[in-house]
């Protein structure tokens, strides 16, 4: 069915009208050539194909981000909104709010993007109290729900924005006043079970002003008893409405705050097992987040891999040259395909998915450059998946890992890791037998070189 059918027809030939494209792109395979009637083709996001035992559109998951492609105005630091979206102009802020909708559908469909994300604040105009907020916000759960049935579309995540109002300045659940805590929990709840009821597979907390600018007016202690309480709150309430979706935390070290406390995968994971939460909360991702941190995007997914909370991804991409969180829509491959290996590696995505949070640049102004944005970024992580299939099929890399590390399969490797040995035990067997390690090259430029030949 062509989704386009169902929305009334004056709306259709309005949505139409904002980008120039009419039909969603298809598969055409790698010989596509672009031509003036059709100007792009997906020449590797081939949803059906299986890869790895699961349809390609199942181990990716893409999902369109509310915030940067609808809520976002193109500002920077210097300058004012580049963008001039007809919904930011003045006018009622619920009509706005619902002819944002229509374009956002209108994306989801043009590009085919399975799902979607959004902060509430992104979807429904704040009130003047939090009452008209949440009853502005019921409003459009009503529309996303139609819009959701008509399309297919499903939410990958759903999240409270803690961050922006100025209530928000000195912290949410590390804000110094319980009222704030207490404003922050009532927010999260509204939205949890949005989420719930729109059937969302994942909740994000991004602790954007959970952190601080100086420990000269901060209690570090108390605020990180907070947070821990927080989070606690948001697990329970989970359980007692029924909601199935992971509780995922998104780190990242810095930006708005100096110091934010979800700092990176290990410093999350330490905070999760501090308050007994390792088992109810993964994390979310994000490759601009990683690299702000001092990680590559890689290790960050080997990390939270082996620490058994990966939850899901918000693709990006940062700049080596800057030193914040530009949000670039992906197009690295290599670069990629090396996040999508360790994501494999990791289990696959999972409940999870690949989120672009990611933004234009503030002059890539014209409508259709979100189509291109979302489209190429969704081809190249297509591609990218299929070049880390090779990789896992060929299984060359896998096998040198294995082989590297073969010596803890035999007996003395084992009854170490089984706690058979002591110290005084090992002194003993390293004297009496004479041992001497026999170093062996690690190999790294064959295996780059091996990499390569992948692409
Ligand atoms: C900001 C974060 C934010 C979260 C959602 O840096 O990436 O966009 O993903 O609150
Ligand atoms: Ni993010
Ligand atoms: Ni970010």
């Amino acid at each position: 069915m062509n989704p386009t059918q169902t929305l009334a027809p004056r709306q259709a030939a309005q949505n139409a009208a904002y980008f120039s494209f009419r039909d969603p792109f298809v598969f055409r395979g790698e010989g596509f050539v672009p031509t003036t009637a059709e100007p792009f083709a997906y020449q590797y996001y081939d949803k059906n194909r299986m890869v790895l035992g699961k349809r390609m559109e199942d181990q990716l998951r893409f999902a369109t981000c509310y915030w940067h492609s609808f809520g976002w105005g193109g500002t920077d630091p210097f300058g004012e909104p580049s963008f001039l979206r007809p919904w930011h102009g003045a006018g009622d802020p619920m009509a706005q709010a619902l002819r944002k909708a229509d374009v956002a559908f209108e994306l989801f469909r043009l590009i085919d993007s399975p799902f979607f994300t959004f902060h509430d604040r992104d979807v429904a105009p704040e009130g003047a109290t939090l009452r008209e907020s949440n009853d502005n916000l019921k409003r459009i759960e009503a529309v996303f729900e139609r819009k959701m049935d008509e399309t297919g579309v499903k939410l990958l995540w759903g999240t409270a924005n803690l961050f922006g109002n100025r209530r928000y300045m000195a912290g949410a659940a590390t804000n110094p006043d319980p009222d704030v805590f207490a404003y922050a929990a009532a927010q999260v709840k509204q939205v949890l079970e949005m989420t719930h009821r729109l059937r969302g597979a994942n909740y994000v907390l991004w602790g954007g002003r959970e952190g601080y600018e100086t420990l000269l007016n901060t209690d570090l202690k108390r605020e990180l008893a907070q947070l821990g309480r927080f989070l606690n709150l948001v697990v329970e309430h989970k359980h007692k409405i029924g909601f199935k979706g992971q509780i995922l935390i998104e780190p990242k070290p810095a930006e708005p705050t100096k110091h934010q406390y979800d700092y990176d995968v290990g410093t999350v994971y330490g905070f999760l097992k501090a308050h007994g939460l390792e088992s109810e909360v993964k994390v979310n991702l994000e490759q601009n987040h990683a690299l702000l941190a001092g990680h590559t995007f890689e290790h960050e997914i080997a990390l939270a891999g082996a620490l058994g909370i990966f939850g899901s991804l918000d693709m990006n991409r940062g700049d080596e040259m800057l030193g914040w969180d530009t949000d670039q829509f992906p197009n690295n491959l290599p670069q990629v395909a090396m996040t999508m290996y360790e994501v494999l590696k990791a289990g696959g995505i999972g409940q999870g998915g690949l989120n672009f949070d990611a933004k234009l640049r503030r002059q890539s102004i014209d409508p259709d450059d979100l189509v291109w944005a979302h489209a190429t970024a969704m081809d190249l992580c297509a591609r990218a998946l299929l070049v880390a299939e090779r990789m896992i099929e060929d299984g060359a890399l896998q096998q040198h890992v294995q082989t590297r590390y073969q010596g803890w399969d035999t007996p003395r490797g084992r009854a170490i890791l089984q706690g058979e040995r002591t110290l005084e035990a090992l002194a003993r067997e390293v004297e009496t037998e004479g041992l001497e390690p026999r170093p062996v090259s690690a190999r790294q430029e064959r295996l780059e070189h091996l990499v390569n030949g992948y692409f």
